[in-house]
């Protein structure tokens, strides 16, 4: 493949023909406006054909080759293994685990990492912009250790505070667990900051790549980190399928927590032992042609760049980020454009935001999400109870992007006159 150059703008045009589901008419008559694409992303046709093909040409269970089908399926799937290895550089393909998604991943971490190794006095760093599921988990792990959990503090406009990086992170601190890009303040976090102290202080780093896996490129050597979670349904993959990488030194330390068949080298009837990376924490039948479809995702991101899905999303936020700001009242949580990815939430003064998601779905066929965004902690520290949230990927258009300002503009004014 050749090297992929940013300054070459997309065929977008192209890049949505991929899309079925883009080609909907909705009820109301009017095409979809699909942005939504933090919670997940629509499929293109190459993985939707890929879950067919499968299914069609040649099902099986994995891991277990003893006849024609079962040898292909094995072969599919470590070909999607070494596709998620190239995606993120990682050493080889024993440090890519196979998960149902983010939240499992890290999940499988709190259980097998911080429950195992956590005492009281020892510190474990999260932030208030974290998704529940890299909140949660943690919590619920000091809670059980009488580990302590703390908060990396954030800057007034929703960055972390680097100033305050080493008070935050300091020789008691185990395990940092942060996000690479919030999925409701669009933060893109300063990883390889983070990394360097991390390293310093001898802690295990975990970032959550749910946000920024599907969006820009990924190298876990470098910055270098220990475990990194994401999930297939943000990355244009199906559901039901995600990726729990980690460094192989770390995941020789951490014990599994989901146990049965094809994770153990042997059973006995007084104990057991584990097989070998990645397998031993891969219990069960996994989502297999689910799987071999993200290969198939991964493959239709990376023909386009990820460097110029970034950057064609980069300018769709800043059109949006420019045209939303223009409108009295409204307010876009987090930081400016500089440090942020395609994801815009936001708080208009006299509007309640499931009013305005409402009026722009059945007026406009814009699909945005309202609500909390799995991140009470942080709307809580904001004053809010739920904000509005638009999220751009690589098909939208910048048509799409004037479409959502406009549409809030206009639903703004209804709403409010419906209110005087
Ligand atoms: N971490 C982050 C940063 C996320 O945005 C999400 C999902 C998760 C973890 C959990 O991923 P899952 O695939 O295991 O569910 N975020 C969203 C969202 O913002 N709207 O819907 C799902």
């Amino acid at each position: 493949m050749t090297a992929s150059l940013v300054s070459e703008p997309l065929d977008i045009a192209s890049i949505r023909a991929d899309f079925p589901i883009l080609q909907k008419i909705l009820p109301e008559g009017q095409p979809l406006v699909y942005l939504d694409n933090a919670a997940t992303a629509q499929k293109p046709r190459a993985v939707i054909d890929k879950l067919v093909e499968v299914f069609e040409g040649y099902n099986a269970n994995a891991n277990r080759a003893a006849h024609t089908l079962a040898a292909m399926i094995d072969l599919e799937l470590d070909a999607a293994r070494s596709k998620v290895a190239a995606l993120l550089n990682a050493r080889s393909t024993d440090e890519v685990i196979f998960t149902p998604g983010t939240t499992a991943g890290l999940n499988m971490l709190a259980w097998g990492w911080a429950r195992k190794f956590l005492k009281p006095g020892d510190e474990l760093v999260i932030s208030l912009m974290e998704h529940h599921a890299n909140f949660v988990p943690w919590q619920q792990a000091a809670l059980a250790t009488g580990a302590t959990l703390k908060f990396f503090p954030l800057t007034p406009d929703g960055r972390l505070d680097l100033d305050r990086l080493s008070e935050t992170i300091t020789p008691q601190t185990r395990l940092v667990a942060l996000t690479a890009m919030s999925n409701v303040l669009g933060t893109i976090n300063p990883i390889a900051a983070i990394a360097a102290r991390v390293r310093e202080v001898g802690a295990v780093f975990v970032v959550d790549g749910a946000q920024s896996v599907p969006h820009g490129p990924v190298d876990v050597q470098n910055p270098d980190i220990d475990f990194l979670v994401f999930s297939a349904h943000k990355i244009y993959g199906p559901t039901g399928v995600g990726v729990l990488y980690g460094k192989e030194s770390r995941l020789r330390e951490l014990e599994p927590s989901i146990f049965g068949g094809n994770m153990i080298r042997s059973v006995r009837v007084d104990g057991s032992e584990w097989a070998d990376l990645p397998a031993r924490f891969e219990a069960g039948t996994p989502a297999i042609a689910e799987a071999i479809a993200l290969g198939t995702a991964i493959d239709y991101v990376q023909a386009i760049g990820l460097d110029r899905i970034a950057a064609h999303e980069r300018m769709l936020t800043e059109r949006a980020y420019a045209g939303l700001s223009e409108i009295d009242g409204l307010r876009i949580l987090g930081p400016a454009v500089a440090h942020r990815g395609a994801i815009l939430a936001f708080t208009v003064e006299g509007v309640h935001p499931r009013d305005l998601g409402e009026l722009l779905d059945q007026q406009r066929g814009i699909a945005i999400r309202v609500g909390h965004h799995c991140a009470m902690p942080l709307h809580e520290s904001l004053g809010l109870a739920s904000s509005a949230r638009a999220s751009f990927a690589v098909y939208n258009t910048r048509d799409e992007a004037d479409a959502l300002v406009n549409g809030v503009a206009r639903a703004v004014k209804s709403l409010r006159r419906k209110r005087s």
